[in-house]
């Protein structure tokens, strides 16, 4: 019996084509009045006022968004994890928070952590005590384009759970932690806001390695976030500080019009 999913044997080349030529023509006139639609779209958009920058439908829409992404935001859930024979080093993107015109200083250079729990600040060395986790993932920019990374770095849980700053209750360095974290670059030039259980997943990375070499400074040196449950926005590069709070922190881009939450 012929599988009738199988291509038979008569399909030829120009039988090929022709069905190729039907699927473009229709592809097109669906095209042509999705382009049509979209113009009207845009037309009726930026006609409507504007609420800080955004155009409220968009902020409408990004506050749909939010509340899914709340409402779907499963703590257990782990990003996708790729070969690392699949990864390789990214484009670098966005500059806000970094001086390219220094040389970071390794030994000079602290993380300063505040939180209900107290107040430190942690050398790179301290970090690199934590225990390390390697971690093969994706990098997904809102422009976009996505890249598999290969990072190396400790976990923000980690830090949390071995110094109880996060922590409202000293016996529950975790589960006693506060609702969020704020995440800055030097003089506040870069900011991100995450959700507790966004900040103390185990893929959420204080990374000091991308694909097995020290960070760079274009990719966020001396230290920076990988945060692959969220997009590339949130994974802070060049990471001066964090502070564990019960209200929700600003965050750079969700000022800018994105979703605060920011998840895929
Ligand atoms: N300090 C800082 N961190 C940042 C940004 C930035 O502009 N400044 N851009 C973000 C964006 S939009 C992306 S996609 C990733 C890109 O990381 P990469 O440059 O290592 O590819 O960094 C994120 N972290
Ligand atoms: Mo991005």
């Amino acid at each position: 019996m012929p599988n009738p999913s199988e291509p038979n044997s008569s399909s030829t080349d120009a039988e090929v084509s022709r069905q190729l030529g039907r699927m473009t023509r229709r592809g097109l006139a669906i095209g042509g009045s999705a382009i049509l639609a979209g113009l009207a779209a845009r037309r009726w958009l930026f006609a409507q006022p504007t609420e800080g920058d955004v155009i409220w439908p968009l902020r409408r829409t990004f506050q749909l968004d939010e509340r899914i992404s709340r409402a779907t935001f499963d703590p257990s859930r782990l990003a996708p994890t790729f070969d690392p024979a699949k990864a390789r080093m990214p484009r670098t993107n966005g500059r806000y928070g970094l001086d390219l015109d220094l040389v970071p200083d390794l030994d000079a250079y602290r993380l300063k952590v505040e939180g209900p729990g107290g107040s430190r600040s942690f050398t790179l060395a301290e970090i690199k005590a934590l225990p390390k986790h390697e971690m093969t993932t994706e990098l997904k920019c809102i422009e976009g384009w996505s890249t598999i990374v290969h990072w190396g770095g400790a976990r923000l849980a980690d830090l949390a759970a071995r110094t109880g700053l996060a922590s409202r209750d000293p016996a529950r360095p975790l589960a006693g932690a506060c609702d969020f974290a704020s995440l800055e670059s030097p003089g506040r030039a870069y900011y991100v806001g995450l959700e507790i259980l966004a900040a103390l997943h185990p893929q959420t990375l204080l990374c000091y390695e991308m694909e097995g070499a020290p960070l760079t400074p274009n990719h966020g040196a001396p230290l920076r976030l990988a945060i692959p449950l969220k997009y590339g926005i949130k994974s802070i590069k060049n990471l001066a500080s964090i502070r564990f709070t019960d209200r929700r922190p600003a965050d750079f881009w969700a000022d800018r019009g994105y979703d605060w939450y920011s998840g895929h």
